[in-house]
């Protein structure tokens, strides 16, 4: 623990700076300088939060240093570039990566002890950097750390939001937004590039020049300036950058007679429309006004990075030339989603109307530089937007998608007569009288070179269904790329005891990069010293999640019982509702037991976690449901030895890392063919937990490889789905009397007195999406508690547990990130690596 009264830094400490140092004595003192030399506090107090970012600017140094050699060494190579656009990144906290990746973390233990602290007190004291969602954002991190490891020159661009995700807490009313203030002091991660500036159009028109090529002009123009995270790769001087952009408005935007005459508003109205940009992440988009936001966002994020990418394209070879044909053998664009899908009609109007290209050559060079990863089947989440709303705000881009739906409309009618009447629904514009649309998803299939899914079944569903149509005219434009988890931060840095484990039976450490290496564990899966240790180490885990759960709930759990955890976005789809039906089915049973049928029950406590989307309401209510049921059998005095169920609050990256480690089971249990992949499920799996899970996403991959027996299935299969549907429809379900026991219970309001019926009721009737019951539960709901009976089973005969739980261990390696970004690199991107020497 810290010394609590202490807050001066020693004096026998020297103040100095060698941003290199390696001997704890002189990192202290790097220390030691940035709390004098780089002050954010008044100087008298040195306490963890003062420590920790002292601690951290003196990382950073360091970082610097190699991040400056890595954009000079890329300089003179001039290697073929990845930039990955993404509206989202999950970075989390960094410092822990940091030292660990640069592999300094004993040596920053003892420095900070010889100033008084604690390193893990220390790392605590760091904000999540959390701008992003879920999956999506965190997926963007993870790779931005594989592509640092492997040396490939990539760069990550997005936003630098303001907020990021909202904060969530839990009370009697149930999930409460706040927003988060990631830089309510500051960030030490981030270098502002004040040289790298950009302008950025909105609104205005297009004019017709004599010579007959077009010009975007009037409107607003806001500026786009850099500010820079070092992303280090691990145990390599290769060190990247993750570019966001901040809006701006010029000094000249900002009207000095009017302030002086007091129209402080008026003003100052760039300014302020500037700031909106980069507010928050995904403003509500109920509103017109906030779906305008939204596409200025995309637009910004967009608009910035390919001038960034052009200019650095003609800065490379300063002096020299280049062929614009070129520009494809040096930049591999990949959009993350189709949120920067605006980078196709950006970077063809870059070059036609900036750099003199036809179209026909601006063309080649754009469908050859950028791809797309879908990362959804879901139609509500396949943007499309208003095409007035985009005349409005991107005349010149919405001349340029009406030039490339009309030129694929001319393709088709020529080439593919037999698709002809598949026109409609292929086309990029909707011309839906009400509403006429760009469906962005389509402009990306048309215009990018590759297409890819997330997961095998997923990237099989999107050939095979929604983009079925277009994989008969480029049947090589498909491809899989199954996702994956960084290794680093999701076992070496958040479970260090159980990396020792691996590293001590393996004999090496190489396991961090090579994660095919984890196979050897399987050899020793019986070995009781192996088991022993594993399950201490597993022990160790559980305990420092269960002080946690303490900590932020106020709920004390029992280490010895099972641990299983949900973690994720709420939503309808992935069936949080499942779990909880299952949780209260389980609580009746116990009730119903007589005390000595109860001992021989498999204690456990449920843990559910995740953020609700502010206004889907039945996510809020299933939030809202878990902490009711959690309420009454918590306090349950028959029951609560064999069973809690406790809501998580605020479940983020940071706290994914005590979670996952401490975990024993965990439900990715959604409704098949909805879940693109999943990447939790690879985290927890990689951690020596056990799935249950459907067959769904990269489930289907994990099960594979950790072996049928080490995984516990349940459900529908995605091609029985739609007859499930349809079958319900005409009136064919016959639900199991379990689950209506489960309903029933809590519409007897036995979880207090909150109005559960609307929820309740979207499992009922026959029809309609989110009512009749459109993700299955009732269906699946019988198998799921059968094979809850086998897992609480398989808990009780230890061995076979802990057998299983070292084999999805030795069975993950091949949802290391590492893979995935590999594959990218030499299928999608043919980049090569480019290591710092
Ligand atoms: C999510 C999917 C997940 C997947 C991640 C990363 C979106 C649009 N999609 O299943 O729901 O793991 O993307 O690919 O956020």
């Amino acid at each position: 623990k810290s010394n609590g009264s202490f807050n001066k830094t020693p004096d026998k400490i020297p103040v100095a700076a060698h941003p290199l140092a390696e001997d704890p004595t002189d990192i202290a003192s790097n220390i030691k300088y940035h709390s004098q030399y780089s002050p954010h506090f008044s100087p008298i107090k040195f306490e963890p939060e003062q420590a920790y970012y002292a601690a951290a600017e003196s990382v950073r140094d360091r970082l610097i240093q190699q991040w400056n050699e890595t954009y000079l060494h890329y300089h003179k190579v001039d290697p073929k570039q990845t930039y990955y656009l993404s509206m989202e990144f999950l970075q989390g906290r960094a410092l822990t990566n940091a030292i660990g990746n640069l592999d300094i973390q004993d040596a920053y233990s003892s420095a900070l002890n010889k100033l008084g602290h604690e390193l893990e007190e220390i790392t605590e004291q760091e904000k999540d950097m959390a701008l992003g969602n879920g999956g999506l954002g965190r997926l963007a991190s993870c790779f931005l750390d594989s592509m640092a490891t492997l040396n490939l020159p990539a760069w990550g661009y997005g936003l630098r939001y303001r907020y990021g995700l909202f904060k969530q807490s839990i009370s009697k009313s149930g999930q409460e937004e706040m927003a988060e203030d990631w830089l309510e002091k500051f960030s030490p991660w981030e270098v502002v590039r004040h040289d790298v500036v950009f302008p950025v159009r909105f609104f205005g028109r297009v004019e017709v020049l004599p010579t007959g090529s077009r010009k975007w002009v009037d409107g607003e123009v806001l500026q786009a300036l850099a500010y820079d995270i070092p992303i280090p790769g691990y145990k390599t001087k290769n060190t990247n950058s993750l570019r966001l952009w901040e809006a701006k408005a010029s000094a000249q935007d900002f009207n000095l007679f009017q302030f002086n005459d007091g129209q402080y508003q008026s003003a100052a109205e760039l300014h302020a429309r500037a700031q909106q940009i980069c507010a928050v992440l995904y403003p509500g988009d109920a509103t017109e006004e906030g779906k305008l936001l939204r596409l200025k966002q995309q637009f910004f994020l967009c608009s910035a990075s390919l001038q960034d990418i052009i200019s650095r394209f003609k800065e490379r070879k300063e002096g020299t030339k280049r062929e614009w044909s070129e520009f494809p053998t040096k930049v591999a664009v990949q959009l993350n989603d189709t949120h920067p899908t605006l980078a196709i009609p950006e970077l063809m109007r870059l070059l036609m109307d900036e750099e003199g290209l036809g179209w026909d050559e601006a063309w080649d060079v754009t469908s050859r530089s950028i791809a797309y990863t879908n990362h959804t089947v879901l139609p509500e989440a396949l943007e499309k937007w208003s095409q007035v709303v985009m005349s409005k705000l991107l005349p010149r881009h919405m001349e340029i998608i009406e030039e490339i739906d009309k030129r694929f409309i001319a393709m088709i009618k020529s080439t593919r007569p037999d698709l002809e009447n598949k026109i409609s629904d292929m086309r990029i514009l909707d011309h839906n009288p009400n509403k006429p649309v760009v469906r962005m998803a389509n402009l990306c299939v048309v215009s990018g070179h590759t297409v890819n899914g997330v997961a095998q079944l997923h990237s099989d569903i999107l050939k095979a269904e929604l983009f079925a149509d277009y994989v008969s005219i480029w049947p090589n434009k498909f491809q899989n790329k199954t996702n994956g988890i960084t290794p680093r931060r999701w076992l070496r840095f958040c479970s260090p005891e159980l990396s020792q484990i691996i590293t001590k039976w393996l004999k090496t450490d190489k396991w961090v990069t090579n994660l095919d290496l984890l196979v050897g564990l399987r050899e020793f899966a019986d070995n009781p010293e192996l088991q022993a240790e594993w399950e201490s180490a597993k022990m160790a885990n559980k305990q420092r999640l269960a002080q946690y759960i303490l900590k932020v709930t106020g709920e004390t759990i029992d280490p010895n019982t099972l641990f299983d955890i949900q973690v994720k976005r709420i939503h309808e789809y992935k069936r949080q509702l499942l779990n909880i039906l299952g949780a209260v089915y389980r609580y009746k049973k116990l009730k119903e037991m007589s005390p000595e049928e109860r001992k021989a029950t498999t204690p456990r406590t449920i843990m559910i976690g995740g953020k609700a989307f502010a206004t889907y309401t039945n996510a809020k209510r299933i939030v809202k449901l878990v902490d009711d049921v959690g309420a009454v059998v918590n306090t349950d005095p028959e029951v609560n030895e064999y069973l809690k169920v406790v809501f998580v609050p605020n479940y983020n990256v940071s706290v994914a890392e005590v979670l996952i480690p401490g975990s024993e089971v965990s439900q990715h249990i959604s409704t098949a063919g909805m879940e693109a992949s999943g990447t939790s499920n690879m985290k927890f799996a990689l951690n020596g937990c056990l799935i249950i899970g459907t067959l769904d996403g990269a489930n289907v991959e994990i099960r594979e490889e950790v072996g049928e027996d080490n995984f516990f299935l349940f459900g529908a299969t995605a091609d029985q789905v739609p007859k499930l549907r349809k079958d319900r429809e005409n009136g064919l379900f016959k639900p199991d009397p379990r689950y209506e026991e489960a309903k029933e219970l809590i519409r007897s309001k036995a979880f207090g007195n909150y109005d559960y019926n609307p929820l309740l009721d979207s499992l009922e009737g026959n029809s309609g999406y989110g009512r009749g019951d459109y993700f299955l539960v009732g269906h699946d709901f019988p198998t799921y508690i059968d094979i809850q009976a086998k897992v609480d089973e398989a808990y009780k005969d230890r061995k076979r547990w802990i057998k299983m739980s070292i084999l999805s261990t030795a069975g993950s390696g091949k949802f290391s990130s590492d893979r995935t970004i590999s594959q990218y690199a030499k299928e999608i991107w043919k980049i090569e690596a480019c290591p710092v020497p």
